[in-house]
């Protein structure tokens, strides 16, 4: 007999054998009956007992046969009768937190001490049903456009976001790191096959105990080659964001309904600034030489009350504070063609259009006295024909964490790894 997933009982027909498989959610001993409601990947069903029958504890892996029986009460209209429970796996010990409650009463830490069973709450689970749907949209959007998917290296020579901390890890008695980013890579890839994209985990030491940093988190990575200038790469970064959402609407219809998410249109065009405006906007003195997470959020209302926009773009931040290879704008150098993607008050993506020929990468490594060698495989790369290029990445929990309104991006990370955590 083939398994009947909760989702499909409703459309059993009465009187039918079927068979579930799913975890105990919740044993109720009642004087007549008892019920037993099974929980699988698809959602809830309700089986009925005779009084007094020895049902395996909350969370025990189970199978069970019946018969489907109509009942106006039930879930679904349906619910199993006659039915043979057996364990699949060891009872399971009694949770942290009862899992059969409508919300997760509890504290994050617990939450995250106990992630291996926390997020088999239906709420949980909706999180990351969320998350995976955006990355559908994500791929979907790419792979419509001729993008490529790739995948790099995460074991590294060198660090390629400056700001920010590396892991180091010994590789056969010599130093390297753990990537912060596919950056070097996916330029390089341009070069092979125009358009590429790549989602991985990327590695921060961040020293800060923040609620938007993690030490290890998802990136959506994009980089195409023969673009005009970072206008072109902030069109197909607005693209990739509605694909995203269309992702949300479409594969995660139901995680939107029980979260209650506000899903946000993208605007056509998205509210530009640039960054001696967003200065100007935010109340920063115009000296600032990047903006803070107050001036991201003063940003975010601005873009709300002006435009509707749960979104909002800076671009052409000083050259000087962005990552070496952004490229100076032409008529300006003190200017880069690199953007920020601000979604609802807080940065979600960075890029911008690259350099891409040798002497100008040497030119900067020299004026930012860094050493030539640990980049010369990267460097040397644009002696052998980049075309104009740029790219960006977002950061996958930032995205979730904003569209849930999440107070901390820890909740939305299925296994979050911070300062104080590396385990579960
Ligand atoms: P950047 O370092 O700005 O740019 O990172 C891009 C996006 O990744 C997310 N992010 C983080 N999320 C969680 N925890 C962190 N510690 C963390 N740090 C960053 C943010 C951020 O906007 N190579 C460039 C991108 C490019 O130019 O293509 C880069 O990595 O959402």
């Amino acid at each position: 007999m083939r398994r009947t997933l909760t989702s499909a009982l409703p459309h059993a027909t009465p009187g039918e054998e079927v068979r579930l498989q799913g975890w105990v959610h919740r044993r109720r001993e009642l004087a007549k009956v008892t019920f037993l409601v099974v929980r699988d990947r698809a959602g809830l069903a309700q089986v009925v007992l005779p009084a007094g029958t020895e049902l395996p504890p909350e969370e025990t892996p189970i199978e069970v046969v019946g018969t489907a029986t109509a009942n106006a009460q039930a879930p679904g209209g349906v619910e199993v009768t006659d039915a043979t429970v057996t364990a699949l796996g060891e009872a399971a010990d009694t949770p942290a937190v009862e899992l059969w409650r409508p919300t997760l009463e509890t504290g994050l830490p617990t939450m995250l001490d106990h992630a291996a069973t926390t997020w088999r709450h239906p709420v949980q689970r909706a999180k990351w049903e969320v998350a995976a749907a955006s990355l559908r949209g994500f791929r979907e959007t790419l792979d419509a456009q001729d993008f490529t998917e790739v995948h790099s290296p995460k074991l590294v020579e060198q660090a390629t976001e400056s700001g920010a901390t590396v892991f180091e890890v010994d590789y056969f008695g010599r130093p390297a790191y753990l990537a912060q980013s596919p950056q070097f890579y996916k330029q390089v890839l341009v070069g092979i096959f125009e358009r590429v994209y790549e989602v991985g985990p990327v590695f921060r030491a961040e020293p800060h105990d923040t609620v938007r940093h993690l030490a290890e988190y998802v990136s959506l990575d994009v980089e195409l080659g023969f673009v005009r200038d970072h206008h072109e790469v902030m069109e197909c970064l607005r693209d990739v964001v509605a694909g995203m959402v269309e992702g949300v609407r479409r594969y995660a219809g139901a995680a939107v309904e029980r979260l209650g998410i506000d899903v946000p249109d993208v605007p056509e065009k998205i509210p530009t600034l640039h960054f001696r405006d967003a200065l100007e906007i935010a109340g920063a003195p115009s000296d600032e030489p990047d903006l803070s997470p107050a001036h991201e959020r003063a940003l975010g209302e601005w873009a709300m009350a002006e435009h509707g926009s749960d979104f909002v773009f800076v671009e052409g931040y000083p050259t000087a504070n962005r990552a070496f290879y952004s490229h100076p704008d032409p008529e300006d150098p003190r200017w880069s063609r690199s953007f920020d993607l601000i979604f609802r008050g807080i940065e979600l993506v960075s890029g911008a259009q690259r350099m891409h020929r040798y002497d100008e990468y040497v030119r900067t490594l020299e004026q930012r006295g860094y050493p030539y060698a640990p980049y010369a495989s990267y460097v040397e790369a644009f002696r052998r024909g980049i075309p104009p290029h740029g790219g960006f990445a977002i950061g996958l929990e930032r995205w979730v964490g904003r569209l849930v309104e999440a107070p901390n991006i820890r909740e939305v990370t299925l296994f979050p790894r911070d300062l104080h955590r590396l385990a579960p």
